[in-house]
């Protein structure tokens, strides 16, 4: 049976005025950079509620959200996150990355020590639900849950840019010990962590280009 249904509308803006908002919308996304190198200072925990909530507006397979957010500040659990994250790192740099991967990774200057993981006063852990429990404790399937939690991270990363935060989204692999850390169901995938915080005083960032439009679309 379809789900009941509410109206739906959006004011409609001159053509103009879509023009003046999108390109708007565009020079605020990219002032946005990754950054490596974050102050201690706090950051309040509402616009880390915020950015969740703008994430949790992201469409999704079927409509199962399935998604899990775990922000954490507690020195202490970083801590013990940052040494769990750093003996994968360790291995990963000193013995399963492929030369090609490092060669890739040479201009970012990263290796396996992550201060980013103490330093940054918020890391928001991300969960893929691969499956869902229903109230009974049986199964419910999910779909296209890689694309939905892809897509509820971006909205996540570009409303906690347009709140005046940055941040870098940080994939130590494997990821598992981070369930654990976190307390998750084992239906639930880390999918990546995203520390959030101001960047440090002394904060450079690497001189990239983006690709031009041209680049990466086609109007056909
Ligand atoms: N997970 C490692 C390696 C790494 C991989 C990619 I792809 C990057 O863009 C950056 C780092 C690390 O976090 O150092």
């Amino acid at each position: 049976m379809p789900a009941p249904t509410v109206p739906y509308s959006q004011p409609r803006l001159t053509h103009q005025e879509m023009i003046q908002r999108a390109e708007a919308e565009y020079a605020a996304a990219d002032t946005r950079r990754t950054v490596r190198m974050f102050s201690t200072d706090p950051v309040p925990q509402e616009v880390i509620e915020y950015g969740i909530k703008s994430a949790g507006t992201a469409p999704s397979g079927a409509h199962h959200q399935p998604w899990h957010f775990c922000a954490i500040s507690d020195p202490d659990l970083k801590q013990k996150l940052r040494e769990a994250a750093e003996v994968e790192e360790k291995d990963f740099y000193e013995r399963r990355a492929p030369d090609e991967w490092k060669a890739a990774l040479e201009p970012l200057g990263t290796d396996f020590v992550k201060e980013h993981l103490t330093d940054a006063p918020w890391l928001i852990i991300v969960f893929r639900e691969d499956y869902s429990l229903n109230a009974d404790g049986s199964r419910r399937k999910n779909y296209y849950m890689t694309e939905s939690v892809g897509i509820a991270v971006g909205f996540l990363i570009q409303a906690l840019h347009r709140s005046g935060v940055a941040m870098l989204t940080h994939t130590p692999a494997p990821m598992t010990f981070l369930r654990e850390l976190c307390g998750r169901p084992k239906n639930e995938k880390p999918f990546l962590i995203l520390a959030v915080g101001y960047p440090a005083d002394e904060c450079e960032v690497p001189d990239l280009a983006r690709k031009s439009l041209e680049q990466i679309a086609d109007f056909l």
